[in-house]
């Protein structure tokens, strides 16, 4: 995973909950100096620029869904861009809210099944992301993405997910905020669930190289979507949903570290962040460093396996 080409797509979705301000996330990353980092690594870069894609409207009464129309668009364009860009190189999504992934992932999940390849998801986030628009309380959409790319009933109007990721190829790290039906289909479907009293006990590089090891020994292709309410909110405050107790500014490089290494993550989605609530660009800055990790920054190179 070196030397080839990133494809930076703006996805300023704001509609998957009602706090506004994940739509000017592109924009920081942008400033944050994104492409001129991973360019320094050694990457072509082409930015795509914005998906223009529909506004967020006024906020539902609480206990609806919020936007879903709007979030039934955003979908269909994304899966699109995703599909294009998978094609060419490898996709980074800049955010924009969670919602997002049900098209990011969508459309990767086109791509991998049409290569005869199956399709692993790493999803590093306080939440799981689990629910449909049916079992949401909130009824925030970017609290469903999961639930949507596993195939799962109550997203009418939706488009129907074509390639359904099987729950058994999705692993979570960093849960700490999980929803009592959430955790029902969790435990039912058997995923890979690493909360954050299994990083206290064992680390996160044990439970990462064992779920590495599974999709090598698949010859998977590995789509990772990073929320910026992973990490602990002391070192990342620009996101609408924090929760204290989140992963270290050194877990989540020696995560990055090790996924470059693998050679297997394919695309990308950095989600979540909202430079509303940052101080000083910081976590914008955080998250480019976390990328420029994942894309090979390193003290010293380690052997790595080649990108198949
Ligand atoms: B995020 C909650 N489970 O459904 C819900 O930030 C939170 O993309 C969802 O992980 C958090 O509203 C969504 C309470
Ligand atoms: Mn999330
Ligand atoms: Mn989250
Ligand atoms: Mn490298």
């Amino acid at each position: 995973m070196s030397g080839g080409t990133c494809i930076l797509i703006g996805a300023p979705l704001d509609c998957g909950k009602r706090r506004r301000g994940c739509s000017m996330g592109p924009e920081a990353y942008r400033v944050a100096g994104l492409a001129e980092t991973l360019a320094d690594l050694g990457w072509r870069v082409e930015d795509r620029g914005d998906v223009p894609g529909p506004k967020a409207p006024p906020p539902a009464p609480a206990g609806q869904v919020h936007a879903r129309s709007e979030n039934i668009e955003w979908t269909r364009l994304l899966s699109n861009a995703a599909r294009d860009a998978m094609a060419t190189g490898f996709p980074i999504f800049l955010g924009g809210d969670h919602a997002l992934s049900l098209g990011t992932v969508a459309g990767v999940a086109d791509h991998a099944a049409a290569k005869g390849r199956p399709l692993f998801v790493l999803w590093l986030d306080a939440h799981p992301d689990i629910h449909s628009p049916a079992t949401s309380a909130s009824g925030n959409l970017h609290g469903t993405p999961i639930g949507y790319v596993t195939g799962q009933p109550g997203f009418d109007g939706f488009p129907p997910m074509a390639n359904p990721v099987p729950p058994r190829n999705i692993c979570f790290i960093g849960l700490r905020s999980v929803d009592g039906p959430e955790r029902a289909a969790i435990q039912s479907a058997g995923m890979r669930a690493i909360d954050m009293r299994q990083i206290d006990e064992r680390g996160i590089a044990a439970p990462l190289a064992e779920f590495i090891a599974a999709v090598r020994a698949a010859n998977g292709m590995l789509h990772l979507s990073l929320d910026v309410d992973f990490l602990d909110p002391a070192i990342a405050p620009a996101v609408g949903t924090t929760v204290p107790g989140g992963a270290t500014f050194r877990e989540a490089h020696l995560a990055m570290e090790m996924l470059h290494d693998s050679g297997l993550v394919t695309s990308l989605d950095l989600v979540e962040l909202n430079p509303f609530l940052d101080d000083r660009g910081r976590t914008a800055a955080l998250m480019v460093d976390l990328t420029a990790s994942l894309f090979g920054r390193c003290v010293f190179d380690r052997p790595t396996r080649s990108h198949s």
